[in-house]
């Protein structure tokens, strides 16, 4: 033990510290602010998971499902004012403002470490303080990045064991490398007027207080992988990205890997693990899937962008899962999942909105009797943790250390109105332009109003630790003299029509439009022309079998230029809202397309 580690108190037995100097002198200045009554130092193991799980199921903070339905499942109620991500506490602290960009709400550095710091002072007495090697990536992948979190919620880490590789391996690599993200987190309070979630991209660290929920608590997921990522990525020339990533393999076993950017809870779970129609899956066609959240690509030696998945785990939207939207889904929850936030059965079965049963459910999510006049029996961003590999449709090549090469990258939004139901970007440069005018309707997975049109650029909103004019400039720099770039392409799988319904099915025959992709990328079908990109040829994409009205075809195959001048007038005001840091070539392809729209 050091110098600066000898009036800590002690580490539980077996879990003794670590080889590398810099993480044991990490932990003791972090004892020393939060003053934990014990540190353990997680080895990610079986016998340590069982003891945690133990413990909390002894002073209530899971609770124990139907072990005949349910094996080895729980049940967590998180506090009722700590349910989903805060994106006015979320901070990005650069020591240069632009740096964060108008993207970030912003502090500097040195008053946020003055201000969480003063949160943190003793905040931990009376606790143990767990310590969490992690590694994003598979843990031989030269893609995956390791990380440290430091935390003293026992649920933190019992989900964080699902969600990342964590543990002994992490530290070896850790400590072998040298370098790891700080993340200190505790649940404080819990208290919404005493939280933070602050991160310093120059620091490599992610400081967050006062939240338990998975977006604000669980460090390598939006705050690891995505902001601080995104802020590495940009430095060491790949992408992190807000994206699911999946394999459809065709009837001749050829498969192509798609990277898809929407925003939280708009269907990416759902998308990942898609079933085929039963034409298609007959035919032999099947979805792999490798991610649901989170991508990480890095241009290969071939030119093309190799993609791994972060995670290890799914952190899913349980509210709508059922066995017709998602039975991949379905299936993987069936054991050794954590729901939080859901609603429960007289006999113990957890029970959401949606879920498609006839079961009933006798307790709310607030643990109260169930009544549907007063709150759902599922908060609507309420959530399963689960590990990829119980998923039927998980991918071995989720596991592969070089990653998968992309084929096609897609964006998409919840849109009722204007956007159609798929359109391709003619070029990389068109393609970054499609993902920076994103657009896309407010969900429950953020606090705040549901159901608001904002600019949602790759999905990242709120996940992009820079400025998003850097972000944009970063994107197009992909393009150069032997990059085999992906083809681009934009979904909306959320038209409505004007008796306010969806106009198109979704889930599994979503797959007819990643055919439709595939078959571009493999030069098999044409585009009808437009100032947005080009539209299907209606009879290229196999809509057989399916029912769809005069209207559906017409709207979501159909082109509204006088609705897309107003778009595309919105887009660049908000381009311009980055003043002269936006790029060049960015607003010179918004001008041509502008210049077309206008056009005859
Ligand atoms: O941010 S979470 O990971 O909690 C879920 C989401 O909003 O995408
Ligand atoms: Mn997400």
């Amino acid at each position: 033990m050091n110098a600066r580690t000898k009036d800590l108190p002690a580490a539980t037995p077996g879990t003794s510290g670590s080889t590398l100097q810099a993480l044991n002198d990490w932990i003791a200045e972090v004892a020393a602010l939060t003053r934990p009554d014990a540190i353990h130092w997680c080895d990610g193991g079986d016998a340590e998971n069982a003891a945690l799980i133990a413990a909390m199921e002894a002073d209530g903070t899971l609770i124990r499902l139907n072990e005949d339905t349910n094996p080895r499942s729980w049940l967590h109620r998180s506090h009722p004012e700590d349910v989903a991500r805060v994106e006015h506490l979320t901070l990005v602290c650069t020591p240069d403002r632009d740096e964060a960009g108008p993207n970030n709400h912003w502090m500097p550095p040195a008053e946020a470490h003055a201000k969480i710091d003063a949160l943190f002072d003793g905040c931990m007495r009376g606790r143990t303080m767990y310590v969490i090697p992690y590694c994003m990536g598979p843990i031989d992948s030269p893609l995956s990045r390791c990380g440290v979190e430091v935390t003293d919620s026992p649920y933190v880490v019992a989900n964080m064991r699902i969600m990342t590789r964590m543990g002994a391996p992490a530290l070896a690599r850790i400590e072998r490398e040298g370098t790891f993200v700080k993340g200190l987190h505790s649940i404080g309070e819990l208290d919404p007027s005493r939280r933070w979630i602050m991160h310093f991209p120059h620091e490599l660290s992610i400081k967050s207080y006062g939240s338990g929920y998975g977006g604000n608590a669980l460090l390598g997921k939006k705050c690891h992988a995505l902001r601080i990522a995104s802020h590495q990525a940009r430095s060491e020339g790949w992408l992190a990205e807000h994206m699911l990533i999946l394999g459809v393999e065709n009837p001749q076993g050829e498969t192509h890997y798609i990277a898809a950017a929407f925003p939280s809870a708009c269907g990416k779970t759902n998308l990942a693990m898609l079933i085929p129609p039963e034409g298609y899956r007959e035919a032999g066609w099947k979805i792999w899937t490798i991610g649901d959240d989170i991508c990480w690509m890095r241009p290969g030696p071939d030119g093309r962008l190799y993609a791994i998945n972060p995670e290890a785990g799914f952190f899913g939207v349980a509210p709508g899962t059922s066995k017709k939207s998602n039975p991949n889904a379905l299936a993987s929850i069936q054991a050794d999942t954590i729901f939080t936030n859901v609603g429960v059965t007289a006999d113990g079965q957890p029970w959401w909105e949606g879920i498609g049963n006839d079961q009933v459910p006798a307790t709310d999510w607030r643990g109260e009797p169930h009544d549907p006049a007063v709150r759902p029996a599922a908060h609507p961003n309420s959530r399963f943790t689960v590990s990829a590999r119980r998923c039927p449709s998980w991918s071995p090549m989720a596991e592969d250390p070089q990653g998968v090469p992309i084929s096609a990258i897609v964006f998409g939004g919840r849109r009722a109105s204007l956007v159609p139901l798929v359109f391709e970007a003619r070029d990389w440069t068109h393609g970054v332009l499609v993902g920076a005018s994103m657009g896309s309707e407010t969900t429950a997975a953020a606090t705040g109003a549901v159901g608001v049109m904002r600019r949602d650029p790759m999905a990242m909103k709120p996940f992009c630790g820079y400025n998003f004019a850097d972000y944009f400039a970063h994107w197009l720099s992909f393009d150069k003299p032997g990059a085999k770039l992906p083809k681009v392409f934009h979904v909306n799988w959320f038209r409505k029509g004007a008796a306010g319904r969806f106009l198109w099915p979704g889930f599994g025959d979503n797959l007819r439009v990643l055919e439709w992709m595939i078959d571009r990328v493999k030069g098999k079908a044409g585009v009808v022309e437009t100032p947005i990109g080009g539209l299907p040829v209606q009879e290229e994409l196999d809509l057989e079998g399916l029912v769809l009205s005069e209207e559906a075809r017409r709207v979501l195959f159909g082109f509204d230029r006088e609705g897309w001048q107003a778009e595309f007038d919105g887009i660049g005001e908000f381009l311009d809202g980055y003043g002269e840091r936006m790029p060049a070539r960015l607003k010179a392809e918004w001008g041509r397309i502008q210049g077309e729209l206008q056009g005859s």
